[in-house]
């Protein structure tokens, strides 16, 4: 599990000792550093999880297998991350009602649009939750199922509330950052 300056060592002992809640599955390892940033953010929330590559076309039986599963296990949601022909969220989503949330990865020839349409366009009746393409996404998804869990969780609610105020104030303060064109002699 990768770590981020933000992650107290408070939310990881918190995490270990709860029953998984939410799963995030990948096509790939090289799916990794873009679902990274899920697990960042499940960590930092302290919500117990696990990361497995669970390929839908190089192991479909393991996905349907995972998938049976899911309810049963308890989990909460699952983050489904896939690039190119990208069918993961949406195999997953056939086979459990568990909440499935979509990540585009990005594919090495189209960026990624193929993923995104790919998870995006379900037909109606299997729903796939489908978040921006790459890390954004992946954060996302993530934060998604943190206000997911706050529904029943107020310490966890109060948490994300707190989390939404400091993104406030960092953005507040990058107008500091903005540098003006000067004028020859230095004058803006
Ligand atoms: C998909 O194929 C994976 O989600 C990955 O994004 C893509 C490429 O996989 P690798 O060839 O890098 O293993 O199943």
């Amino acid at each position: 599990m990768s770590t981020a300056p933000h992650i107290t060592p408070d939310s990881q002992a918190a995490a270990r000792t709860q029953a998984i809640q939410v799963g995030v599955v990948m096509g790939s390892s090289s799916d990794w550093d873009v679902m990274r940033h899920a697990a960042d953010i499940l960590t930092e929330f302290g919500i117990a999880f696990e990361a497995k590559v669970v390929s839908a076309h190089r192991m479909p039986d393991d996905m349907f297998r995972y998938a049976e599963a899911a309810a049963e296990r308890g989990l909460v949601a699952i983050i489904a991350g896939a690039g190119g022909a990208a069918h993961l969220p949406g195999m997953l989503a056939a086979k459990t009602t568990v909440p499935v949330l979509g990540v585009p990865v990005p594919s090495r020839h189209l960026q990624g649009v193929d993923s995104l349409h790919s998870i995006v366009q379900m037909p109606k009746g299997i729903p796939v939750a489908t978040f921006a393409i790459g890390t954004a996404g992946a954060g996302n998804a993530a934060l998604f199922a943190v206000a997911m869990l706050a529904g029943s969780n107020p310490a966890l609610r109060a948490r994300l509330d707190a989390f939404r105020a400091r993104q406030t104030e960092v953005a507040r303060a990058m107008t500091a950052d903005l540098t003006m064109p000067t004028t020859e002699g230095g004058k803006a």
